[in-house]
C-alpha cells in the first residue's frame, strides 16, 4: 500500500513469491508502480498489480509495464469479466492491444517470444467480493481468459451483512469463500484470497486456495519497528 517501490522490492527480496502493488486502495501512482514492477522483477518476485475499480482497460497497460498478473476488484458479472479478459489477453482470447516493450525487456524476450507466452504466463484475476459476483460466480469463472478468482473478505463481509459489519471472519464470509474455492476448482481455475492473519493463510491453503495475500507493507514496517524498539527497551 505504501508508495515506495524500494519497500516493495525489499519485501520481494525477503522471500515473498509475489508482491501485489495496490493501485486500488494504496498510495502508488503509475510511475511508482513502474519502478516497483522493475524492482520486483530484479528481486525475483512476481509483480502483481491490483487495479482500481472499473479500470479494466488499463489492465494491458500494467501488463505492458511488466506486471505478471493483474487483479481487478469488484468484478460483478460475466460481462465485467469478459471486458477484463479482453483487455488482458491477446487474440484469439481477447483484444489486448500491442505495446509490451517494457514487459518484453524485463522478461528478456523478443517481441514474438513475448507474444507466444503472454496469454498463458500473465494472469487475469477477478475479485469476488459482492453479492452479484457470488450469484454469477460460475459464469464469471467460465469466461475464457479469466485465469483465477480472488476473494476480498472485507468487502464480502460488508456486502453479506448489508453494511452492518466489517468482519472478514464472519460465518457468511467464510462460507462464501469456501464456495468460491470449490467453484474455481470445478471450473479448472485457481482461487486466491486476502488473509488477515497467518492462521488465515494456513486455513486457506488447506481449503485449496493457492494465492494467499498476507502482509501489508504499512503493517509489516510498523511491526518490525516495534519489535526493534522493544528489543532495545524503548517501547
Ligand atoms: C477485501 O477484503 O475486500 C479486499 O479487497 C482485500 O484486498
Ligand atoms: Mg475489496
Amino acid at each position: 500500500m505504501m508508495s515506495s517501490p524500494g519497500i516493495a522490492e525489499q519485501i520481494g527480496r525477503s522471500g515473498y513469491e509475489a508482491v501485489t502493488l495496490d493501485l486500488q486502495h494504496g498510495q502508488m501512482g503509475l510511475a511508482e508502480a513502474r519502478e516497483g514492477i522493475a524492482a520486483l522483477t530484479l528481486a525475483g518476485s512476481h509483480p502483481i498489480v491490483r487495479m482500481g475499480v472499473g479500470d479494466l482497460t488499463n489492465a494491458s497497460r500494467y501488463l505492458d509495464l511488466g506486471a505478471q498478473a493483474v487483479i481487478a476488484p469488484m468484478i460483478n458479472s460475466a460481462t465485467d469479466a469478459k471486458a477484463f479478459a479482453d483487455a488482458a489477453k491477446y487474440p484469439p482470447v481477447g483484444e489486448r492491444s500491442w505495446g509490451p516493450l517494457r514487459a518484453a525487456q524485463l522478461a528478456g524476450l523478443a517481441p514474438n517470444d513475448y507474444l507466444a507466452q503472454a496469454n498463458s504466463e500473465t494472469l487475469a484475476i477477478a475479485m469476488i467480493e459482492t453479492r452479484p459476483a457470488l450469484d454469477e460466480l460460475d459464469d464469471i469463472l467460465a469466461v475464457e481468459g479469466i485465469d483465477g478468482v480472488f476473494v476480498g473478505p472485507s468487502d464480502l463481509s460488508l456486502a453479506l451483512s448489508s453494511g452492518a459489519e466489517l468482519n472478514p471472519a464472519s460465518p457468511d464470509t467464510l462460507e462464501a469463500a469456501s464456495r468460491v474455492v470449490k467453484a474455481a476448482k470445478k471450473a479448472g481455475k485457481f482461487a486466491g484470497i486476502f488473509c488477515m492473519t497467518p492462521g488465515d493463510v494456513l486455513a486457506a491453503k488447506a481449503q485449496g486456495f493457492v494465492l494467499m495475500a498476507y502482509g501489508i507493507d504499512m503493517v509489516l514496517v510498523a511491526d518490525s519497528v516495534r519489535v526493534a524498539l522493544d528489543a532495545c527497551g524503548e517501547s
